[in-house]
């Protein structure tokens, strides 16, 4: 039986404003497709998003909805889950969201480990606002604020998550919708904060000026620049330039969660002591 999406989307807000081609609404289904495969209740979950294309994704989900500002979106969430620590919170955000203008709050939710789940849609360009560099663009394409070219360095989200102290990183495409939902299950199910790395597809803002203007070839470039991370691992050094690993990076289910201990402050607090991590 097909699998009915209607029952988790505002159907009312369809259709999306998203272009056509757009990976947003493959990552959104697996999204869905995740939580019904968990079984939360959708009065259980808050999608808290920021601005952007990807800021769309709480527009269109049915359930507990806050649609926030541009970089905000994890000290948003990290309020809405000290409050309600049984709620499962899931944060959507674009490369330029979570990782420019919001970096600082990505950085610091990771340290601290609050068991919040972090989307990242990785699009390798600010979309919604027409093709500005963001941390993720490679270096020598086009955008509107390089247009000879990026000399900036590109980022590794998922490196940076893992410095900074996340206790779930995973990488994936939405090549592959069913991997999506399989890493989605088990980030979602992990405590503590799950961080994801997920490249999509930009062929309007990103690809029509560096030579992959249609769907296809931006897919092309995403599955040409992705590989799994047991091949990634045998690369030589030099050939791992440029090429990213997929699939779950780092898993530790020992790290203490935030919401954790903040429940021991509370304690601490009522009993006068000192707090006892
Ligand atoms: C404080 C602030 N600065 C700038 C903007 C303008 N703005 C809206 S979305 C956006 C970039 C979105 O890019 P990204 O986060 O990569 O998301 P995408 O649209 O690609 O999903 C910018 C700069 C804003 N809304 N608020």
């Amino acid at each position: 039986m097909a699998f009915n999406y209607d029952k988790y989307l505002r159907v009312d807000k369809m259709p999306t404003l998203w272009c056509w081609g757009c990976g947003d609404g493959v990552i959104l289904k697996a999204l869905i497709r995740a939580i019904e495969k968990i079984g939360w209740d959708m009065n259980d979950v808050c999608v808290v998003s920021g601005i952007g294309c990807s800021g769309r994704f709480s527009s269109y989900i049915n359930c507990n909805t806050v649609h926030t500002t541009h970089g905000r979106t994890i000290a948003y969430a990290t309020g809405i889950k000290l409050a309600n620590p049984d709620k499962h919170v899931i944060c959507v955000t674009g490369d330029g969201d979570g990782l420019a203008i919001g970096g600082n709050h990505t950085i610091h939710g990771c340290r601290r480990n609050i068991d919040l789940n972090h989307i990242v849609v990785n699009n390798f360009i600010y979309g919604l606002t027409n093709s500005q560099t963001s941390p993720t663009t490679p270096q020598g394409m086009w955008t509107v604020t390089a247009k000879r070219g990026n000399i900036d360095p590109t980022f590794d989200a998922c490196n940076l998550a893992i410095g900074a102290g996340a206790s779930f990183v995973a990488r994936e495409t939405m090549l592959d919708p069913k991997k999506l939902e399989r890493i989605f299950v088990k980030g979602f199910q992990h405590k503590g904060y799950s961080f994801f790395d997920i490249f999509s597809n930009c062929h309007i803002n990103l690809g029509r000026k560096n030579k992959m203007g249609t769907a296809m070839q931006n897919l092309e470039w995403i599955d040409s620049i992705s590989l799994a991370k047991t091949k990634f691992d045998k690369l030589e050094d030099e050939d791992k330039v440029g090429k990213f690993p997929t699939g779950v990076l780092k898993q530790n289910t020992e790290a203490l969660e935030y919401c954790d201990s903040y429940e021991k402050v509370k304690l601490a607090h009522q009993n006068n002591t000192k707090v006892e991590l």
